[in-house]
């Protein structure tokens, strides 16, 4: 996928039904991913910053302990791209 678009919501709706634990939240995609403690949540951000380095993609993030709240979004286009689907399921990947 390397076009860059925003979705309509049809297709959100579409992507939302075909990841797993993501939703739509303030207009992001929205995950929390909750491991066993710090050192665990800390390991998954640091592949996930591989992925948004190697996408040129970043998330908007934060960590408390053992919780990592990940949104995403496409802040050059205004809202939720195709790309942002792309990062979601690179991070699905990565913990399958
Ligand atoms: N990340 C996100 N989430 N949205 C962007 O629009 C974006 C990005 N733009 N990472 C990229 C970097 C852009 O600023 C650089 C210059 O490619």
């Amino acid at each position: 996928m390397d076009e860059r678009r925003k979705l309509s919501s049809a297709e959100l709706t579409e992507a939302v039904r075909s990841l797993t634990g993501w939703s739509i939240a303030n207009g992001k995609l929205h995950r929390e991913f909750k491991f066993k403690d710090f050192k665990q949540a800390f390991g998954f951000m640091a592949s996930v910053a591989l992925i948004a380095e190697s996408l040129d993609h970043h998330p908007d993030w934060a960590n408390v302990y053992n919780k990592v709240i990940v949104e995403l979004s496409t802040h050059d286009l205004g809202g939720i791209s195709t790309l942002d689907v792309e990062f979601a399921r690179s991070v699905e990947k990565l913990l399958s």
